[in-house]
């Protein structure tokens, strides 16, 4: 008989050591409660992350888990996946891991579309050494590392990932409950690499950084939830967004204009996601920053090709040996 499993079932024994207030308790909390929904048993989960204060996240699910190597979290889960890919397979990484020391790795995953999730932590901050700027920070942001305000140009992960083929590409943030549980459980689902940003609240090294999308002043205006098939509006449903062509304009729905003017979402249009990707560069033009899953497409699996080469070399060859393999023809002698 398989046992009913509850969130508690997926906590584990050992010491929370992220700081208090910090916006990655909301996560872990809602990643735990998701767990046993998916009904699948805890010894075929795994989560894997690189190192940084979000990576500690593997210590806290009582699944199978690594605390890997810096940015290396989807080089690790790559082969996991190719050597077992019955196992679901969760990377947790933050921006500086992800997108700094493993950006490489990052989009290289991505255009391979092994079926894992990708969970990226974005507090536009190096969080564990204290404070550094990383490559989501803004321009001019001022940190340890940039005190006279950041000259770097961040990247925009959502718009990195359709770049890089990515199959699955969503967003939600750490104080949105409900829809953060939502967008986890879309990106369980995907039959791919599922690419999840969740803005979260780094409260000692960069407090607010996402207060105008979460919080109860800026978020109606600054935030737009996309939902498939319905149109884009947001301010309490007094905006909304057109297509003028090829460029997206806000609307004031007051004016006359209807909701069957708006443009649609439709999340497998990769030139529309890429133009939602890109209502991000600066959130003072008046566009709302999306959230939800801005892109959904299928391709095939890594690991299905993979398996797919070995039975079909197999079916031919029969099995290997490896032993004549490493003595066989190929060989030269070094004089
Ligand atoms: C090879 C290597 N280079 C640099 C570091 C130092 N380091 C540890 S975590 C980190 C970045 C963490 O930032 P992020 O991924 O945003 O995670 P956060 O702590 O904010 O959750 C860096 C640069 C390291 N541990 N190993
Ligand atoms: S330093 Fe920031 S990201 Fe790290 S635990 Fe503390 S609040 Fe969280």
């Amino acid at each position: 008989m398989s046992e009913t499993l509850t969130a508690k079932d997926f906590a584990t024994d050992q010491d929370v050591r992220w700081c208090p207030g910090c916006g990655d308790y909301a996560i872990l909390k809602q990643v735990q409660t998701i767990m046993p929904e998916l009904n699948i048993p805890r010894e075929d989960i795994v989560f894997i992350s690189g190192i940084g204060c979000s990576s500690r996240f593997p210590y806290y699910m009582n699944t199978y888990g690594m605390h890997s190597i810096h940015g290396r979290a989807t080089s690790i889960a790559t082969g996991l996946k190719s050597a077992r890919p019955e196992l679901s397979v969760w990377i947790v990484t933050g921006d500086g891991d992800g997108l700094s020391i493993g950006g490489n790795h990052l989009i290289h995953l991505f255009r391979r579309n092994p079926d894992v999730n990708v969970l990226l932590f974005n507090n536009e901050i190096y969080g564990l050494t204290k404070g550094q700027y990383s490559p989501t920070s803004h321009e001019g942001q001022v940190t340890k590392s940039s005190p006279m305000g950041a000259i770097d140009h961040p990247f925009n992960p959502l718009a990195l990932a359709m770049g890089a083929d990515a199959t699955f590409v969503a967003r939600t943030a750490d104080r949105d409950v409900k829809h953060q549980r939502e967008m986890l459980l879309r990106s369980n689902q995907h039959k791919g690499s599922s690419f999840l940003e969740i803005y979260q609240n780094c409260n000692v090294f960069n407090d607010g950084a996402f207060e105008m999308f979460t919080g109860k002043d800026g978020k109606p205006f600054h935030t737009l939830y996309v939902e498939h098939g319905q149109p884009l509006i947001f301010a309490n449903g007094e905006k909304g967004i057109v297509l003028d062509g090829h460029t997206p304009r806000v609307v004031d729905l007051k004016d006359g204009i209807n909701q069957s003017d708006l443009w649609i979402h439709d999340e497998h249009d990769p030139f529309k996601a890429y133009m939602l990707t890109r209502m991000f560069d600066d959130p003072t033009a008046g566009f709302p920053r999306p959230f939800g899953v801005l892109y959904s497409v299928d391709r095939p699996r890594y690991e299905d090709l993979l398996v797919g080469q070995i039975e079909h070399a197999r079916s031919i060859k029969g099995e290997g040996d490896l032993d004549s393999l490493l003595a066989g023809k190929n060989t030269w002698e070094v004089r």
